[in-house]
C-alpha cells in the first residue's frame, strides 16, 4: 500500500512541472531539480574573507571561519560564520527543542538518557525521564597535534553535571554523560596534544562525599572533583579529588600537564568567606603521573570511577598561588605561556610551562614558574592570543578589551621600565570570554577576536527589561584593534571558538548507515521492514510500530489505524536524497514534531491516549505542495 502513496507523491511532484519546483525553491531554496552549491567555495568567497578588507560577507558569498558558539542557560550551541556573525545552525544539546524534536525523538532521548547515572535516572521517573534544561558554558572542538581536527566538539553543562560530544559531521550531539561524584561542571577543555584525547572538566562546587544528606554541617566531608573524560569512549578516565574549588581550565601543547583556577581557596559557603583569602591559586595536574597511578591502581573506586587524592602534597598536583579569585586561565599559541586572569586582582598572572617539570621534581618553587603579573585594569576575565605575541584580555568592570604584549610583561617583571599594554578598546558591555581566530591553537592567525559582552542596553532597539548580549566582532589584524561589528544574543553565550572552515567538512546529507539512527534500522530488520521502501503498520500486543518513507511532498502512508492506549512508535525515513530537502513530522493535538533530514530515520514514541482524528503533517517546507504533505491518524476507541 505504501508504493501505491509514494508513487501517487512522486506523480504528484513530477506533474508539477518545472515552473512550480522554481517557485518553490524560491520560497524555500530547494525543490525538483534544483539543487544548491552547499559547501563549495567560490573565489569571492575566498577573497571576502580577508580581516584586512571589509568584514562585509555579500550575499551568496561564505565566511572563512565557523564560530561554535555556547548558549549558557539556553542549553544549545549556535554555529555562527564569521566575520558575517550571522547564525547559520542551533544545535541543541541539554535543552528541549520545538523544531527538530531534540528531546522528544527517541534518537534524542537515547542521548539524553543513556549517560546519566543510576540516582539521576530514579529522580528523573515522574519529570519525563530527561532534564528539561541545562547551561551550556565551554564549548571546544577535538585538537590533533595542537589545532582542530573537525571531528567532535565538547561542552559543558554546568546545571546538571554532565558532558555532551557534537559530532561535527553532522553538527549533531551524539553523547551526553553525567559524571559522578561531581557537583557541578564549570571549566572545559580539551587535551591539544597528541589529539583529544582527554576532555578536562572542572567540578566548581564543593558537596559532602557521599552526597546523601548525612554530613551536610561538616565541612571536611565537602570535596571538590576535577574529571578527565576520554573523548572517544565518553566515559571518565578518572576523577581527581582537590583542596579548594575548581573554575576554568586550559592543557599544554606537550600532552603533560592541564591546569585550572581556584576562586575559593577560603572553601567558604558565603560570598565573603569566598573572597576572604588575598590569595587563590591555580593547581596544575600531572597527566603521567596520573595515568601511572591509575595502571597501577592507586586508586579508590567510587561511583564506578577511579578516584586519585590530589589534595596539597600529593604526587599528581601542584598549587600555585595567585592574586585574589582567579578566573580564566588560558594557554598561548606559542605552547610556553599561560595566563590566570586575576578578577578581583587588576593583574594576570603568565606561567612559562616549561618550569612545571622542576616544580613537580621539587627543584623550585611554586612561584618560581610565574615570569610575568601585569597590571592591566579591573576585572580581568579571560584572554585571547593573536599568536604573534599579543595578548587580549577581557576587563569585566572596565568594559574594555586590553591588549598587551606578552615579552614587553616579562621584561617588566624582570625590573625594566617597559609598558606591555598596547591598547585599550571599549566594548558595550562588560565582556567576559573573548576569543580570537584559531587563537587557542598553534595555528592561532590574528585576524578576529569577538569579545562576548554581558550587557547590551542602549546598543540595540529596547526589547523590554530582559535585554540581549552583545557580541562584539573586533579585527585585530592591524597594529590597533577595530571594532566592526554589534551582534545582539539571547541568552547567554559565555564562549565561543572560531575555527577555520577549512577544518570542519560537514556532510550534505545523512548515510543510510548512520549511528545516529541504528536502532530504528535494527527494529525495522526485525519487523522485515525495508525503511526506505516500505511503509506499513506492524503490531506487536499493544505496541504498535508504524513505518513511512517521506518524499516531497507525500508521506509513505495518507493513514495509519491503532487503538486507543497503544504504545505507538512512529518511524519516518526521509528518502529525497536532495541536498537541504528536511522533512518534519508533527501531528496536531499530540505534542508530536520532529525533524527528517534527508537520507534520515527519526522516530517517536507516544501513548495514543485520546481517540479520534488527528491530522499528521511535513513541518518542514519542502515543496509547492508542502501544505498537503499529510495523513490522519485515527485511534480507535477503547472497546470499539
Ligand atoms: S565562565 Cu562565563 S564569562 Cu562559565 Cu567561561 Cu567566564
Ligand atoms: Cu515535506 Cu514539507
Amino acid at each position: 500500500m505504501q508504493s501505491d502513496e509514494t508513487r501517487k507523491g512522486l506523480s504528484r511532484r513530477q506533474l508539477l512541472g518545472s515552473s512550480a519546483a522554481v517557485a518553490a525553491a524560491g520560497a524555500v531554496g530547494v525543490g525538483g531539480g534544483i539543487t544548491l552549491t552547499g559547501g563549495a567555495v567560490t573565489p569571492a568567497a575566498a577573497q571576502s574573507a580577508s580581516a584586512e578588507g571589509s568584514y562585509e560577507v555579500k550575499p551568496g558569498e561564505l565566511d572563512e571561519y565557523y564560530v561554535f558558539f555556547s548558549s549558557g542557560q539556553s542549553g544549545e550551541v549556535r554555529v555562527v560564520g564569521c566575520p558575517s556573525m550571522r547564525e547559520l545552525m542551533r544545535i541543541p544539546v541539554f535543552n528541549r527543542d520545538s523544531a527538530t524534536g531534540w528531546g522528544q525523538t527517541n534518537e534524542s532521548r537515547k542521548v539524553l538518557t543513556e549517560g546519566l547515572t543510576p540516582e539521576t535516572v530514579e529522580f528523573l521517573k515522574d519529570r519525563g525521564g530527561i532534564h528539561l534544561n541545562g547551561d551550556l558554558h565551554h564549548p571546544h572542538p577535538s585538537q590533533t597535534d595542537g589545532t582542530y581536527d573537525g571531528r567532535y566538539l565538547y561542552a559543558n553543562d554546568k546545571a546538571n553535571t554532565r558532558v555532551c560530544r557534537i559530532r561535527l559531521d553532522v553538527m549533531k550531539c551524539d553523547k551526553i554523560i553525567e559524571l559522578p561524584n561531581q557537583h557541578t561542571v564549570h571549566g572545559l577543555r580539551v587535551q591539544k596534544y597528541p589529539k583529544t584525547g582527554y576532555v578536562f572538566a572542572n567540578g566548581e562546587d564543593r558537596v559532602p562525599m557521599p552526597n546523601d544528606g548525612k554530613t551536610m554541617g561538616a565541612k571536611d566531608t565537602y570535596r571538590c572533583i576535577f574529571s578527565a573524560i576520554d573523548g572517544e569512549t565518553m566515559k571518565v578516565a578518572w576523577q581527581v579529588m582537590v583542596d579548594g574549588n575548581l573554575d576554568n581550565v586550559d592543557a599544554d601543547y606537550q600532552g603533560k600537564y592541564c591546569f585550572a583556577t581556584c576562586y575559593d581557596s577560603e572553601e567558604g559557603f558565603t560570598l565573603a568567606e569566598m573572597m576572604g583569602a588575598e590569595q587563590d591559586w591555580i593547581v596544575i595536574f600531572n597527566l603521567q603521573r596520573i595515568e601511572e597511578a591509575v595502571a597501577k591502581g592507586d586508586v579508590q573506586q567510587i561511583n564506578g570511577v577511579p578516584v586519585l587524592d590530589g589534595r596539597k602534597g600529593s604526587p599528581y598536583t601542584r598549587y600555585v598561588p595567585v592574586p585574589n579569585s582567579p578566573h580564566g586561565i588560558n594557554t598561548a599559541p606559542d605552547g610556553i605561556h599561560v595566563v590566570a586572569n586575576g578578577k578581583l586582582s587588576p593583574t594576570v598572572t603568565v606561567f612559562d610551562v616549561r618550569k612545571f617539570d622542576d616544580l613537580f621534581d621539587d627543584k623550585i618553587q611554586p612561584r618560581d614558574t610565574v615570569v610575568a603579573e601585569p597590571e592591566l585594569g579591573l576585572g580581568p576575565l579571560h584572554t585571547a592570543f593573536d599568536g604573534k605575541g599579543n595578548a587580549y584580555t577581557t576587563l569585566f568592570i572596565d568594559s574594555q578589551v586590553c591588549k598587551w604584549n606578552i615579552e614587553d610583561a616579562k621584561k617588566a617583571f624582570a625590573g625594566e621600565q617597559v609598558d606591555p599594554i598596547r591598547q585599550k578598546l571599549d566594548v558595550h558591555y562588560q565582556p567576559g570570554h573573548n576569543h580570537t581566530s584559531m587563537g587557542q591553537t598553534k595555528e592561532a592567525d590574528g585576524k578576529w577576536l569577538i569579545s562576548l559582552n554581558k550587557f547590551s542596553k542602549d546598543r540595540f532597539l529596547n526589547v523590554g527589561p530582559l535585554k540581549p548580549e552583545n557580541d562584539q566582532l573586533i579585527d585585530i589584524s592591524g597594529d590597533e584593534m577595530k571594532l566592526v561589528h554589534d551582534g545582539p544574543s539571547f541568552a547567554e553565550p559565555h564562549d565561543a571558538t572560531i575555527v577555520h572552515r577549512s577544518k570542519i567538512n560537514p556532510v550534505h546529507v545523512w548515510s543510510r548507515d548512520d549511528p545516529f539512527f541504528a536502532d530504528a534500522v535494527t527494529q525495522a530488520k526485525a519487523d522485515g521492514v525495508d525503511l526506505t521502501a516500505d511503509s506499513k503498520v506492524i503490531r506487536d500486543g499493544n505496541k504498535v510500530r508504524v513505518y513511512m518513507t517521506s518524499v516531497a511532498p507525500a508521506f509513505g502512508l495518507e493513514e495509519f489505524t491503532v487503538r486507543q492506549g497503544d504504545e505507538v512508535t512512529v518511524y519516518v525515513t526521509n528518502i529525497d536524497d536532495v541536498e537541504d530537502l528536511t522533512h518534519g513530522f508533527c501531528i496536531i493535538n499530540y505534542g508530536v514534531n520532529m525533524e527528517v533530514a534527508p537520507q534520515a530515520t527519526a522516530s517517536v514514541t507516544f501513548t495514543a491516549s485520546k481517540p479520534g482524528v488527528y491530522w499528521y503533517y511535513c513541518s518542514w517546507f519542502c515543496h509547492a505542495m508542502h501544505m498537503e504533505m499529510k495523513g490522519r491518524m485515527l485511534v480507535e476507541p477503547q472497546g470499539a
